[in-house]
């Protein structure tokens, strides 16, 4: 397929400059320009081409510009985009069934970022936790652990254990009761409060630096919140939709959480898409006028998002995140291996992956192999620290995976601090 050119006529240089004057400065972004994308790769705006490893935070999980995604966008977008919720539309009945057979709940709740489902959720286990669990009114606690990530409202962040996320953006909601990741005594102790309504986790940790925890971890979490009757909330807004080698990443630790949170690759990265999916018992204590969005559950994101969750599984797109992650953590052990100096640790599961950087003093290493990475034509950006976290879309081939690989070992093993 022939490269579109680039239709801004501007330099990577004149667009960082007009970003720079014009836009707040909320981002550290790699000094790379991007202007088109299709499934694996992305170009800039002069037209290099690279292998993308962040797939917008795993938003593009289908890969960019997935034709069946994007038909399905255009199609809708010549009917109907958006009605608000005053009236009915014909797409949300059919979406609500949709998904509800596809990850097995009772019903839905449409919203369109991330960060508004971590919001809804936490607004429904409260709700349920006054309604039916009888926790006095304004009393009800969230669980959460060290090193949460959940998004950047003042809930998200008042529940954020990390001072970037956090410091000087104050008062901060209350209701939250923060414990180490990975640790079920401690879980078990704070799940003796009677208010606690909920506990909210990220299956695997993906800001901090992709946690996984141990595999006991989320099975007896999830047993000790039935055992107290605590709804065990999952965001799978990062590592839902396939990203880590199974269609959710709970399916890896056999659990099925009450409420479970996706967004992000929800649409593949088209439109914004996220949702909420729980049980009758926990939705039905919403009625009408309680809560919603001018967006959630438009006609548009509903055509979108069922034909981005129909390409996942047609693509069969989970079991090639976990053939691929396999190839991928191998071969990054490997590197380890040879360069020590450099490389402290591999982890992950399917296409969720961090090589953590060997440098205790600055991130600047980090930065610096990500900038000789896109001089190689690949991307892939730092988390916290010295993390470098692959993620690139679930589409990859094998040939590409190796391909990528040796252009990661290349870097590393010619990579001097
Ligand atoms: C940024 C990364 C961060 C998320 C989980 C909810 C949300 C996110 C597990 C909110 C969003 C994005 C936000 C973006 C960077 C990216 C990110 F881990 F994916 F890399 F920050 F942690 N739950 N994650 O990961 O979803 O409202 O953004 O749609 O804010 O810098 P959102």
């Amino acid at each position: 397929m022939e490269v579109l050119t680039n239709t801004t006529n501007r330099t990577s240089a004149e667009l960082i400059d007009l970003e720079h004057r014009y836009n707040a400065h909320n981002y550290h972004p790699l000094p790379v320009v991007l202007d088109r994308g299709e499934g694996v790769f992305v170009w800039d705006v002069e037209g290099k081409r690279y292998y993308d490893f962040l797939s917008a935070y795993s938003a593009v999980n289908q890969g960019h510009c997935h034709p069946r995604i994007i038909q399905a966008l255009v199609e809708q977008a010549h009917k109907l985009t958006l009605t608000s919720r005053a009236f009915h539309n014909s797409q949300l009945g059919i979406y609500a069934e949709f998904i509800t057979h596809y990850f097995g709940y009772d019903r839905v709740l449409p919203m369109n970022t991330g960060v508004e489902a971590v919001e809804t959720a936490v607004k429904l286990a409260r709700r349920w936790g006054y309604r039916i669990k009888g926790v006095p009114d304004g009393q009800a606690k969230v669980i959460v652990v060290d090193g949460n990530f959940h998004g950047r409202t003042l809930l998200a962040i008042s529940a954020s254990t990390d001072p970037s996320s956090r410091r000087a953006f104050g008062p901060y909601l209350s209701g939250f009761i923060t414990v180490p990741y990975d640790d079920i005594d401690a879980l078990e102790q704070a799940l003796q409060d009677p208010h606690v309504v909920g506990f909210l986790v990220e299956p695997i940790q993906g800001e901090a630096g992709v946690n996984v925890p141990s595999d006991d971890y989320l099975p007896r979490a999830f047993q000790l919140c039935q055992q107290h009757q605590v709804l065990f909330i999952a965001d799978e807004v990062q590592t839902g939709v396939a990203r880590t080698g199974r269609l959710l990443c709970c399916d890896h630790f056999g659990i099925k959480p009450d409420l479970l949170i996706l967004g992000k690759a929800l649409s593949g990265g088209v439109v914004p898409a996220s949702a909420v999916l729980s049980s009758d018992k926990v939705m039905l204590t919403l009625r009408p006028g309680e809560h919603g969005s001018t967006f959630g559950g438009n006609p548009l994101a509903c055509a979108v998002a069922m034909e981005a969750l129909r390409v996942v599984e047609d693509e069969s797109l989970a079991s090639n995140a976990e053939y691929l992650g396999q190839i991928f953590r191998a071969r990054m052990e490997a590197l380890y291996q040879k360069r020590p100096d450099l490389i402290k640790g591999v982890r992950g599961k399917g296409l969720l992956n961090a090589v953590l950087i060997n440098d205790a003093e600055t991130s600047e290493t980090a930065w610096n192999i990500c900038l000789a990475m896109a001089e190689n034509g690949l991307l892939a950006k730092p988390t916290h620290g010295n993390i470098i976290r692959f993620a690139p879309p679930l589409v990859m081939t094998e040939e590409q995976m190796n391909e990528c690989c040796s252009i990661i070992e290349d870097v590393f093993t010619r990579f001097e601090k």
